[in-house]
């Protein structure tokens, strides 16, 4: 197996174990008012992140959880495979690092600074708590968003399904807490809106999970383009093939181990028919409008489209 996946792979599990020692109230932890699991993160490393020194040709996955950053993030490490294989860069950028950046132990940062580039890395964070480094040395961010009632919906199952994470008798009592902060990496409303003060630069390039599945050719050759690598008509298909949810399914025993399942649910748009009541629609139908409607990511997540019955 590729070093790096079993590194992601020891690092789920570890996680696991580590959750089995913990009662509920110690699953997640704050962290500059921001809730995080306990199991993945610590003050220390979020301190030892700020050591991190970016560059311009990072090629950087930012996405709330649940909104698909595993798919996206088989897209990008394929593009960078394709880039490496035609500029011959004998030094591959292949590392067994964890992806997502938070993640890690304290001398995760000082290793990356002499990983040679490009870097490719996740992240659940938001804007004000990613590395100052990444906005002054102008690192290209790819913003992945998802409409919210299947990121809630994706976010319960998960919940219930991944032991590091607190679970949730009812489907109501996880909805309460998705509208009242209590998620792991916070709140989804508050991620895209402090999101959208970054959507018009133009280091930052917006995508949405809907767009990606309804033409993944197209988005494909976007976000190929965004990074500036240039692909021909059968890398193209091939990078969208090995990441079709399918694919991906099929191979998450290798890529995630025991825990694949759980990472590759459904893998479609709409799932929330399936919970939301009624009420839950109006609660989120508002909360959506007052909180992010009319503004620039609120308006391409085409919450008209996705989230009305
Ligand atoms: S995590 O745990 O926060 O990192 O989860 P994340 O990867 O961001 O999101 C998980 C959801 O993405 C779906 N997924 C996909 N959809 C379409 N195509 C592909 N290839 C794909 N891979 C993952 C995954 O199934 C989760 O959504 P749900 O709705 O739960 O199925």
């Amino acid at each position: 197996m590729e070093k790096s996946r079993k590194k992601f792979i020891n690092v789920i599990d570890e996680a696991v174990v580590a959750a089995k020692r913990m009662d509920r109230d110690e699953q997640l932890f704050s962290y500059k008012g921001i809730l995080y699991p306990t199991t993945f993160c610590s003050p220390e490393v979020f301190r030892a992140m700020e050591s991190f020194e970016a560059r311009s040709d990072d090629i950087i996955l930012a996405g709330y959880p649940k909104s698909g950053t595993n798919w996206v993030g088989q897209i990008l490490s394929d593009l960078v495979a394709i880039f490496e294989e035609k500029t011959q860069n004998k030094e591959s950028s292949v590392n067994d690092e964890f992806p997502y950046l938070e993640v890690g132990d304290t001398e995760k940062y000082e290793r990356m600074n002499k990983l040679p580039s490009p870097r490719l890395m996740v992240t659940h964070l938001r804007p004000e708590n990613l590395p100052s480094s990444i906005f002054k040395n102008k690192s290209k961010i790819l913003l992945l968003i998802r409409n919210p009632k299947d990121v809630a919906t994706s976010f319960y199952h998960f919940s219930n399904a991944f032991s590091p994470l607190p679970s949730y008798e009812t489907w109501d009592d996880f909805f309460v807490a998705f509208m009242t902060k209590k998620m792991p990496w916070g709140c989804y409303f508050e991620y895209i809106s402090s999101w959208n003060k970054y959507a018009d630069d133009e280091n930052v390039m917006p995508i949405t999970y809907e767009d990606l599945k309804e033409n993944p050719v197209l988005c494909v050759k976007n976000i190929a383009a965004f990074f500036g690598i240039s692909l021909t008509e059968k890398e193209l298909q091939g990078v969208v093939e090995r990441s079709s949810f399918q694919s991906m399914k099929k191979n998450s025993q290798k890529t995630h181990g025991s825990f694949g399942n759980i990472f590759f649910r459904k893998g479609g748009i709409s799932d929330w028919k399936s919970l939301f009541s009624e009420d839950h629609n109006e609660r989120m139908d508002k909360a959506f409008e007052e909180r992010i409607g009319g503004t620039k990511l609120g308006t391409k997540l085409k919450y008209e489209v996705y989230c009305k019955a």
